[in-house]
C-alpha cells in the first residue's frame, strides 16, 4: 500500500494528517473511489470531474488542476506497483480551528491511497444478492445533495447498519416521498419486459461512473434504458435487479424484502452486462507505465 499526501508518496505508516483538519472534524470534504484492472485507471477523467464539481458544489477550491490531480493519481500508482487494485482519493478543507468557519482553513489537504481490493466474494456474483429497503431514508437533495460525493456518509452508514442488522447484505434506501434512491455505495436497475430502468439522479442519488458505464453498454446491445421514478412496487415486481458501483461493479439482487425476483438466480440480461462490463474495465481509462 502506498500513500500520496499532499504530493508526498508516503507509507502506510507515515501517511498522518492533523487532528484539526475539518475532514476530520466536520466531515468537510470530498472523495472518488477508483478502480485499477490491468494497470489501467478506469473511467480516471470521470472520477476527477465527478470530484472537482462535488468540491465546487461545496466551495471548495482544490488548489490544483485536473491534469495535475491526474498526474498526482498516476504517480503513486506507478509506485505502488499495483495493477489490479482500489485507489481512494479525498479532498478536505484541511487544518482550520475548532469552529465550523471554513474560512479558516487556510490550505485544503489531499491524498490518495493506493491498495489491494479486498473483492467480494464469488459466489454473490452467481448466487446474486438478498437485499433490504430500510426505514432510514436518503438524505433530501434541499440539505446535503447526494449528487456530492461528500465525506458525509454517516446517512449511508446507518442504513448500512440496518440493512445488517436485519440480517441483509445491502440496504435500499427510500426518500421522504417513498421512491426508491440507491444501495449504500451502489446505483439500482431493475429489468423489466427486457428494458432497463433506473433512478434520475435528480431524485437524490449519486451519478454513478458504474451506472453511466452500464447504460452504454445497455445502449451498444440495444438494450432501451430509462430514467425512471421508482417506488417499491416496481423493485417487488422486477424481472431482474442489480446493482452497480466501483467496489461491486455489476452485482445481480435476487430476493428484495423476501420477494423473489427472477427465479431467486441472476437474470440473463445481468449476465450479459456483467459479461460486457468486464470488457471495459481494461479499456476505458488511463494506463499506467510502471517502472
Ligand atoms: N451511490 C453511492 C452513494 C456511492 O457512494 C455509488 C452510488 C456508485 O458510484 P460509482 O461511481 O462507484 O459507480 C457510490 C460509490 C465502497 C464504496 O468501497 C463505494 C462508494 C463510496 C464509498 C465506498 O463500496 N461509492
Amino acid at each position: 500500500m502506498l500513500v500520496n499526501l499532499n504530493g508526498k508518496l508516503v507509507s502506510k505508516e507515515d501517511a498522518k494528517i492533523s487532528v484539526f483538519d475539518h475532514g476530520l472534524l466536520y466531515g468537510d470534504g470530498v472523495f472518488e473511489g477508483i478502480r485499477i484492472y490491468d494497470g489501467n485507471i478506469f473511467r480516471l477523467k470521470e472520477h476527477i470531474d465527478r470530484l472537482y464539481n462535488s468540491a465546487k458544489f461545496i466551495m471548495l477550491d482544490i488548489g490544483m488542476s485536473k491534469e495535475q490531480m491526474i498526474k498526482e493519481t498516476i504517480k503513486v500508482v506507478s509506485a505502488s506497483k499495483i495493477r489490479n487494485g482500489y485507489i481512494r482519493l479525498v479532498v478536505t478543507r484541511g487544518v482550520g480551528d475548532l469552529g465550523l468557519d471554513p474560512r479558516k482553513c487556510s490550505k485544503p489537504t489531499y491524498f490518495i491511497i493506493v491498495d489491494n481490493i479486498k473483492l467480494y466474494p464469488e459466489e454473490f456474483y452467481k448466487k446474486g444478492l438478498e437485499i433490504t429497503t430500510v426505514a432510514i431514508r436518503r438524505n433530501i437533495s434541499e440539505a446535503l445533495n447526494p449528487q456530492v460525493k461528500s465525506l458525509n456518509y454517516l446517512n449511508n452508514i446507518l442504513a448500512k447498519i440496518e440493512a445488517i442488522n436485519h440480517g441483509s447484505f445491502e440496504a435500499v434506501m427510500i426518500n421522504e416521498q417513498g421512491y426508491v434512491t440507491e444501495a449504500t455505495g451502489d446505483n439500482i436497475f431493475i429489468v423489466k419486459n427486457g428494458q432497463l430502468f433506473t433512478t434520475p439522479p435528480y431524485i437524490g442519488v449519486l451519478e454513478g461512473i458504474t451506472r453511466e458505464t452500464v447504460i452504454e453498454i445497455a445502449n451498444s446491445l440495444k438494450i432501451k434504458t430509462h430514467e425512471k421514478i421508482m417506488t417499491r412496487y416496481d423493485l417487488y415486481t422486477a424481472d431482474e435487479c442489480f446493482l452497480t458501483g466501483t467496489a461491486a461493479e455489476v452485482i445481480p439482487v435476487v430476493k428484495i424484502d423476501a420477494r423473489v425476483i427472477n427465479d431467486g438466480t441472476p437474470g440473463s440480461i445481468t449476465k450479459k452486462i456483467i459479461r460486457e462490463f468486464k470488457k471495459k474495465t481494461k479499456i476505458l481509462g488511463v494506463k499506467v507505465k510502471y517502472d
